[in-house]
């Protein structure tokens, strides 16, 4: 899928309907918590399954239960794209499901 850099209406728009996002340091970023180890582990699984087939990967960490993510598009000088609220709502699907 083709990936564009969203201008700050598209972007306040996204970030009404995705919960707990913010625009850190230029990056789409939410900080995770889960139940458990494995429930961040097996989260984190399922979101890397989806984002290669998307051909777009997250910034992320992992401490025990917490994830950290900082989503940007690097072929477009690290601006927050399409791509980068798409993966944002399904990471979103997936931590809820
Ligand atoms: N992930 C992210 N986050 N940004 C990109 O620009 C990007 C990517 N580009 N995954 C993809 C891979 C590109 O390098 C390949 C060649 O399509």
């Amino acid at each position: 899928m083709a990936r564009y850099k969203v201008n700050d209406q598209e972007l306040t728009a996204a970030l009404a309907d995705l919960p707990g996002w913010e625009i850190k340091e230029g990056k789409l970023h939410k900080s995770y918590k889960f139940g458990s180890f494995a429930r961040a582990i097996g989260w984190m699984m399922s979101v890397a399954i989806h984002a290669d087939k998307m051909d777009h990967h997250p910034e992320w960490s992992n401490v025990y239960s917490r994830v950290q993510v900082n989503l940007v598009t690097h072929d477009l000088d690290n601006a927050i794209s399409n791509l980068d609220i798409d993966l944002a709502r399904k990471m979103e699907t997936l931590a809820n499901n």
